[in-house]
């Protein structure tokens, strides 16, 4: 097998996976800078330059986890209905596998969690971003990756929806969040709230700091270190995490590739964290 053509160390028979790694390579609605289209193999091609093994874990993907990275959906561009669906599709024939799907743009969130939510209605939903991603459309549109997380609330409510690292958006993004009281809330606090209800998590990787981070589509200042979200993912371990995603990686915008090489390794860590219970 060549070795970009799955993440390395998920090349396990997809009938006895518990984790389908999907790469939907879409972003036909990015607003500012395009090309999350090229992540995914990006991704998995930058992962061979990362070991099998976490220390932070203790624990090695190919000896102790069984993940099948089934490729890439063929998405049309042009079409984000169209899209949609097709995305939609495809996740709905993985589960009950747990969907681990890397972008693309934040859009993509949206058929895979209508997929899933289908299959968990009581989810409640994690979401690690710099952007709030809650306007109601933009620029007139109302299925782009900067209103995927107000479409979100339309499924499940926006009192199930907790985001982290949040520091960009309107006043009326920002008066929604704070009349929800969910951003930023103590992980304590919403363990309690969410119990063993199932969680779907989505990493928007802008929510790194751009000095660590510099290849995305729109860059905010004022960003999570790198350890500081692996401390956070890390403490969400023993959570019901039913799927996950991580979005907003446009390598080209970072030519030495480390934003690559950092979207593959949270990835790597991501994989321990939602194994660690199983369904
Ligand atoms: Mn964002």
């Amino acid at each position: 097998m060549a070795i970009s053509n799955c993440f390395i160390g998920c090349n396990k028979e997809f009938k006895n996976a518990n984790i389908a790694v999907l790469g939907l390579p879409f972003d036909g609605t990015c607003s500012y800078r395009p090309g999350s289209r090229f992540a995914p193999n990006a991704i998995r091609e930058a992962s061979y330059g990362l070991e099998t093994y976490s220390p932070v874990f203790d624990m090695d993907i190919d000896e102790d986890l069984y993940i099948c990275d089934i490729g890439d959906v063929e998405v049309p561009f042009g079409d984000t209905k169209k899209a949609l669906d097709i995305m939609y599709n495809k996740a709905k024939s993985l589960l009950p596998k747990k969907i681990f799907s890397i972008g693309g743009e934040h859009l993509v969130t949206l058929p895979v969690f209508q997929a899933v939510h289908e299959k968990y209605p009581d989810i409640f939903l994690i979401h690690f971003d710099a952007h709030a991603d809650l306007r109601d459309d933009y620029l007139g549109d109302k299925l782009s990756h900067a209103t995927v997380i107000r479409r979100v609330s339309e499924i499940i409510r926006l009192d199930k929806i907790f985001q982290y690292g949040i520091r960009s958006g309107t006043k009326e993004e920002y008066n929604l969040i704070k009349s929800n009281n969910t951003l930023n809330r103590p992980l304590s606090e919403i363990k309690k709230i969410i119990g063993n209800n199932p969680v779907y998590l989505t990493i928007d990787l802008d929510v790194l700091d751009p000095s660590i981070f510099p290849g995305t589509g729109t860059p905010e200042p004022g960003g999570f270190a790198y350890m500081q979200l692996i401390d956070f993912i890390k403490e969400l371990g023993n959570m019901n995490i039913v799927g996950c995603d991580v979005v907003e990686l446009s390598p080209h915008y970072d030519t030495s590739g480390v934003s690559t090489i950092v979207a593959a390794k949270v990835i790597r860590e991501l994989f321990f964290v939602i194994s660690q219970k199983s369904i």
